[in-house]
């Protein structure tokens, strides 16, 4: 658990101006929850004794079974990480030319595409959803139109039956994003079996860890046949190879890392729908600042946080609220800012391009710390630190402390 050194009664306790910073070490967004360390390392002993490290061996082939089992989907294909995934399930499916996706998304959604040689054509989000734009999409729908990508922006799913027969009518491949979304379910069903595949992304930040990884879910055989021959090189035996496959393969280690926080999946998803609820019962009082709901009626996993300062209500802004929060070692991320669309190599691609509800998103969202490093003294320190800066935003000091980087080392480019 982070301790807190500082519990900010006042304005002037914030670390911008004297005070201490609220917690003794960086809480971030994304901490790993706790690996149940017997568990794990009883797998590894297996795994070493077993001398079978790589290669589709029995805990990816576990994992994978688990996995499509409790996503209810015919076909799991474990892969190294789910930016791979991406790149593998357009391979398979053999899209050509431009590839619809929201810009409102991490920036692998679209890298992936482009180091398959595809053109994203980036959409525009519903400011509610922070999802795919139906209406904006089928104008971006044209003859070199080969897939539509949804994402499931934080965990929230971007299904729509408007959206499925837009790509049966163009005759679009369709593909959903998943790697927020594993566990939470959509009219009651789990989310992973929709579109011709959905990917997941088991990044240690992520609510299923496999240190790096993620998976293609399909219910199409042949796709995920094809999958597997990429995931592979694209041997079919010894010596034969054929098609321009990649080394997409899920380590033994990395798949006990995934069946061990699956044991554990429902606690952790418990612990973050209680800090879930804690943050709402202490900011959603505040003028300006909402958190982003769920639908309770479904499962969710609950693992993003999301707060939301309307600039025409908040007296402070998004920046100026989270350097207030680094400042006491709370590293509130700005996700996804600025916007795929305005990262590059897409900023100089499409120079001029303007996306008014992505931007104005990216410009008021704020991901709040959560898991179980953060417990209900914590959620409310926090939240008593962002009502004193947003009630008081006029007498805050000038110019606040910048941001605080990355702690690992990160290349600076001029
Ligand atoms: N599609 C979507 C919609 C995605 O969100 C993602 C990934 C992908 C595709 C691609 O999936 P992968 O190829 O990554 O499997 C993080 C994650 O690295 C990334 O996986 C994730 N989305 C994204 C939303 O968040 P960063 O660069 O913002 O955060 P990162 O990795 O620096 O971690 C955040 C903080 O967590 C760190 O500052 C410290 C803490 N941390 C992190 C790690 C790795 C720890 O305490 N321990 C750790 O081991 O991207």
């Amino acid at each position: 658990m982070t301790s807190i050194a500082a519990s900010k009664e006042s304005l002037g306790e914030l670390a911008v101006f004297t005070g201490h910073p609220a917690f003794l070490s960086p809480l971030h967004v994304g901490t790993p929850q706790p690996v149940d360390a017997d568990g794990f390392v009883g797998r590894v002993r297996d795994i070493l004794d077993s001398r079978w490290f790589t290669n589709d061996g029995p805990c990816v082939k576990e994992f994978e079974r688990r996995v499509a089992e409790e996503l209810d989907v015919e076909h799991c294909i474990a892969v190294c990480n789910g930016t791979i995934a991406l790149e593998l399930s357009a391979g398979a499916a053999e899209l050509t030319g431009e590839v619809i996706v929201p810009s409102f998304t991490f920036v692998a959604t679209a890298h992936a595409l482009r180091w398959r040689g595809l053109t994203p054509l980036f959409c525009d989000v519903d400011p509610s959803t922070h999802n795919l734009d139906l209406a904006h999409l089928e104008g971006l729908i044209n003859e070199r139109t080969s897939a539509i990508i949804g994402v499931h922006v934080w965990g929230r799913p971007a299904y729509s039956e408007h959206l499925e027969r837009l790509a049966e009518r163009h005759g679009l491949s369709l593909f959903f994003d998943a790697a927020h979304a594993f566990g939470c379910s959509y009219a009651g069903q789990p989310v992973g079996g929709r579109g011709d595949a959905e990917i997941l992304s088991f990044h240690a930040t992520k609510v299923i860890n496999t240190f790096e990884g993620g998976a293609v879910l399909t219910n199409d055989d042949d796709l995920a046949a094809r999958i597997r021959l990429l995931r592979n090189f694209g041997f079919v035996d010894y010596d034969d190879v054929r098609a321009l496959g990649i080394n997409g393969k899920l380590p033994e280690m990395s798949a006990a890392m995934g069946l061990t926080t699956l044991d554990h999946f429902d606690e952790n998803v418990a612990v973050n729908k209680r800090n879930y609820a804690h943050y709402r019962t202490e900011l959603d009082s505040i003028v300006g600042v909402s958190v982003l709901t769920y639908d309770e009626a479904e499962r969710n996993n609950y693992q993003y946080v999301v707060l939301e300062l309307d600039p025409a209500d908040c007296a402070l802004s998004r920046d100026d609220l989270v350097r207030v929060l680094h400042a006491e070692n709370v590293i509130a991320r700005r996700y996804f800012y600025p916007g795929v669309h305005r990262m590059e190599p897409y900023r100089s691609l499409y120079a001029g391009l303007v996306l008014p509800a992505t931007e104005a998103v990216a410009d008021r969202v704020v991901v709040l710390p959560t898991g179980q490093t953060v417990d209900e003294a914590a959620v409310a320190t926090i939240s008593r630190v962002i009502r004193l800066a947003v009630g008081s935003a006029e007498k805050l000091p000038r110019p606040l402390p910048p941001f605080r980087s990355p702690a690992s080392p990160t290349i600076r480019v001029a």
